[in-house]
């Protein structure tokens, strides 16, 4: 298996969601990292240096060596191919890199404009938004289904599609929205919960 020569560093904030699934599948692949705070309530993401790491300023980023790759999804799939050289987190065979892209598309949509704005709406003290809630009851019913089949998004194990949804899953109610109805979409949280070097994200204030 192929090791950094030196920690990763890893561009975050405590409470994002979309660097949590990085800082996550890091530890998963037990690769040495350096975390480094950037205060997106401050507006640091915006700042120069930052936005010459990620012109989009917006956390995360990783450095890698003279690597610097930005968005989480990349980031996974990033990792994935260059340290997983078993390719079990993202299958190389079209059909299993498809099926888990699929999955990929979801994190960086409906995942993120339901439960994951609705969050963020109540983090930052927003008016809540119903449009939110009824993509996050839309997509939860349609995980839950799924996951009655299948113990992980993309199959029999898990891969780099649980690790992108885990987050605003798992911190869904934080934004008002229960998991209560979906009980396979909770036995999935566990399993993933259960695997070797989990590392969760700190719960929002707005819960403590
Ligand atoms: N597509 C990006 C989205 C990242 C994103 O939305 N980051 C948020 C924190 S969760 C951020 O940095 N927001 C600050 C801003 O937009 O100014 C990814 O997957 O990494």
């Amino acid at each position: 298996m192929p090791r950094p020569t030196a920690p990763i560093r890893v561009y975050h904030h405590p409470l994002s969601g979309h660097a949590h699934r990085v800082r996550l599948f890091l530890s998963l692949l037990a690769l040495p990292f350096e975390a480094i705070e950037i205060d997106i309530t401050k507006g640091e993401q915006k700042r120069p240096e930052f936005l010459s790491l990620n012109a989009f300023g917006e956390v995360p980023v990783i450095q890698d060596g003279g690597v610097t790759i930005a968005d989480s999804n990349a980031i996974l799939t990033y990792l994935a191919i260059l340290y997983d050289e078993s390719g079990r987190w993202l299958p190389r065979d079209a059909v299993g890199a498809a099926q888990v892209q699929r999955w990929l598309s979801v994190a960086a949509g409906p995942l993120v404009n339901g439960p994951g704005d609705a969050r963020v709406n109540v983090l930052f003290g927003r008016p809540q938004n119903t449009r939110c809630g009824e993509i996050a009851t839309a997509l939860f019913k349609r995980m839950d289904e799924h996951l009655a089949a299948e113990s992980y998004l993309a199959g029999a194990h898990a891969t780099i599609a649980d690790v992108a949804l885990y987050t605003y899953t798992a911190h869904a109610p934080e934004g008002g929205v229960s998991l209560q109805p979906y009980a396979q979409l909770r036995a999935w949280l566990r399993r993933i919960e259960a695997l070797p070097n989990f590392i969760g994200m700190v719960r929002s204030k707005a819960l403590a």
